[in-house]
Parts: C-alpha cells; structure tokens; sequence
C-alpha cells in the first residue's frame, strides 16, 4: 500500500514530503527511474512506500502527473529549469521601497503567468514605505486592471495595515488563497519570505533580508520550497535577476499582448513598428495626457522592449 504526498523540499537525492492522510513531514529517497531532471519538484504529488521495516527510508515510487508546472528560461545554456508544479496561481511581489518597482519586470510575469495558463496576482509590498514620489501605485492598479490581474496592497512587516490606495489589502489576498497553492515571485528583497511568515500568521519563520544581512548580504531563499499555510499551500522562490523569455516565439508574445495587438490593428500601416518617428503611425497620434492612451503606450513600450530579446535568438536555437 502506497501513502500520498506532497513535496514540499528537494534536494539531489533527499525529498521532504508532506504524508496526505496525517499531515506528518518524512524525508524520502526516489526510485532511481524518478531521479532524472525535473522529475521530482517541489509541488509534485507522489506515492510513497513506507519503510518496510522502522528506522528504514522511505521511497518515491511515482510521481502522479503534473496539472502544470513552472520553469525558469536559461538562454546560455538553452536549457528550462522546472521549478514547482501543481500552482493554482502566480504572486508577482513588487515592493514600493527597495528595490524599486519595475514595471518592465510585471509585464514579463504576466507573460509567463499566460503561457503557463496560470493566473497571477499582483502584490505591492512594502506600502507603508509608499509616498508616491517613486511610481504611481493608482495608475500601476488601473494599468492591471485593464489586463483583468487582481492587486493588493500591503505591508509584510504589518499584517494589520490597512490599504490607502487600492480596495484590497491583506485580508482580501489571504482570503482569495484559501485553497490554493501560490507560489510568490520577484525580485530578490521585495519581501517574499517576509509575506509567508505574515500569511502563515507568524506560524512560520523563514530567514529573510535583514535576518541574514550578517552573511555577507547574500540572499537567504536559494531553492524553492512549500510551506504549509495550513489555509494555504505557498511556495517561496529564489528571486531572480533577470525573466528572460526568449524561448518565445513572437506568435507567442503577441498573444501576451493581446491588447498591443488590438490597437496595432487600427495602424493602417501594414508593417508599421510604431516608432515615434512613424508620422501617420496609430500610436503616435494618441494623446499622451490622456489616462488610455498613457496604459496602451506603456504596454506597447514593455512589448518592444521583450519583442528585441526574442527577435535576438534565431528559431532553429529555440527549443520547442
Ligand atoms: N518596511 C518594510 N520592509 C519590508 C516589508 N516586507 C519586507 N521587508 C524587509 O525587506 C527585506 C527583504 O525581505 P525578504 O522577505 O527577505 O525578501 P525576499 O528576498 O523577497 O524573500 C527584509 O529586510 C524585510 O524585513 C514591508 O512590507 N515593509
Ligand atoms: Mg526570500
Ligand atoms: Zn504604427
């Protein structure tokens, strides 16, 4: 007789596992079949046996197939690294202190968040620091909005603040997770361990920034692991540097971009790039004052600008 679980940490050979039936933590080795790339994730659900004998290992003996899963792009070695698998939904975390806020980096997100066909929401963290001189958080909102991503407000260092700006704060995102799996991402200090200590409602500690500052800054979150929110299952991911989505394919991109591509309909040139210089180009003549054009403007930018990475790689580099 088999056990269900779920993996909560990986290692190369060592995989901490969460028992379905009591809830209780055992660390497990793999069949060797199980123990190729990728093939075991934190997310995954598996079937374990049980030491034969006590004292003795338990084993993975199958990993029950993905409902999805997330990777990170690696151009240089032109390689997919599967991360987690089994998410219910993406948190983009951004924080309105350090590091600064990039929009750039949402767009890329919500990319992936459409390519995964797994849907994100958009965290502002470390409101209390807000004051509005940085970014504007209202018109970051509504840009989301037009894009149907939910946003939250908050402080992870307060579990009790209150938003001032936008109509969710903590207790909407903590109630909207209920079920789910989430796994938290950004950039590496937007404060995403800090915000799984807060929704597990300090049931769990992890290391985060400032705990760590001793070791030479280094950042404290290098793999990803699930943590059991008792509500909720959240997954803490390493921050990474850079979203590279070359291994797009323009078709792909476009349909990210769904709205650019809506508007570059009306250019009634055919092959237009909609630069500025582009005298009679759509886009040029929209009033830059007006709040519409300013969210279509923006999105155009945050296209070209990932349309340049993807155009850089010819297709026969691309993996499928
Ligand atoms: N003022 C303020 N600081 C925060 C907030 N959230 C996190 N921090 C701090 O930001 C730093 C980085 O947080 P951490 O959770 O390690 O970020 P991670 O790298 O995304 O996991 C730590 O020093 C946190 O205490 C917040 O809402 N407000
Ligand atoms: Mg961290
Ligand atoms: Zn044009």
């Amino acid at each position: 007789m088999t056990i269900r679980a779920r993996i909560f940490r990986s290692s190369k050979r060592h995989f901490d596992c969460q028992r379905s039936d009591n809830k209780e933590l055992v660390t497990a080795t793999a069949l060797a079949t199980l123990l190729k790339e990728d093939h075991i994730v934190v997310g995954d659900w598996v079937e374990l046996i049980p030491p034969p004998v006590q004292g003795q290992e338990w084993v993975i003996e199958k990993v029950i197939e993905r409902k999805n899963f997330i990777f990170r792009n690696m151009p240089r070695v032109q390689k997919k690294n599967v991360i987690a698998s089994n998410i219910d939904v993406l948190l983009v975390v951004t924080s309105a202190g350090t590091p600064a806020y990039k929009r750039g980096l949402i767009d890329r997100y919500l990319v992936r968040s459409d390519y995964w066909n797994i849907p994100s929401y958009v965290i502002f963290n470390k409101m209390d620091l807000y004051d509005g001189s940085e970014f504007d958080v209202a018109f970051e909102a509504e840009r989301l909005k037009w894009l149907d991503v939910e946003c939250f407000e908050v402080s992870a260092t307060n579990g009790e603040y209150k938003p001032r700006v936008l109509s969710q704060g903590f207790h909407e995102l903590f109630e909207k997770l209920k079920g789910k799996t989430a796994i938290l991402v950004g950039q590496s200090g937007v404060g995403k361990s800090r915000l799984i200590t807060e929704l597990s409602l300090g049931k769990i500690q992890l290391l985060s920034g400032e705990t760590n500052r001793a070791n030479k800054g280094s950042h404290t979150t290098t793999w990803a692991e699930l943590i059991d929110g008792e509500h909720f299952a959240l997954i803490d991911s390493p921050g990474i540097r850079s979203m590279s989505l070359s291994d797009l394919t323009k078709e792909e991109l476009i349909q990210s971009f769904s709205d650019v591509q809506e508007f570059a309909t009306k250019c009634k040139f055919v092959s237009c790039n909609h630069e500025e210089n582009n005298k009679g180009c759509f886009f040029q003549k929209l009033d830059p004052e007006v709040k519409e054009s300013q969210l279509i403007l923006s999105r155009l930018d945050s296209y070209k600008r990932v349309l340049e990475e993807v155009s850089d790689i010819p297709d026969w580099q691309k993996k499928p």
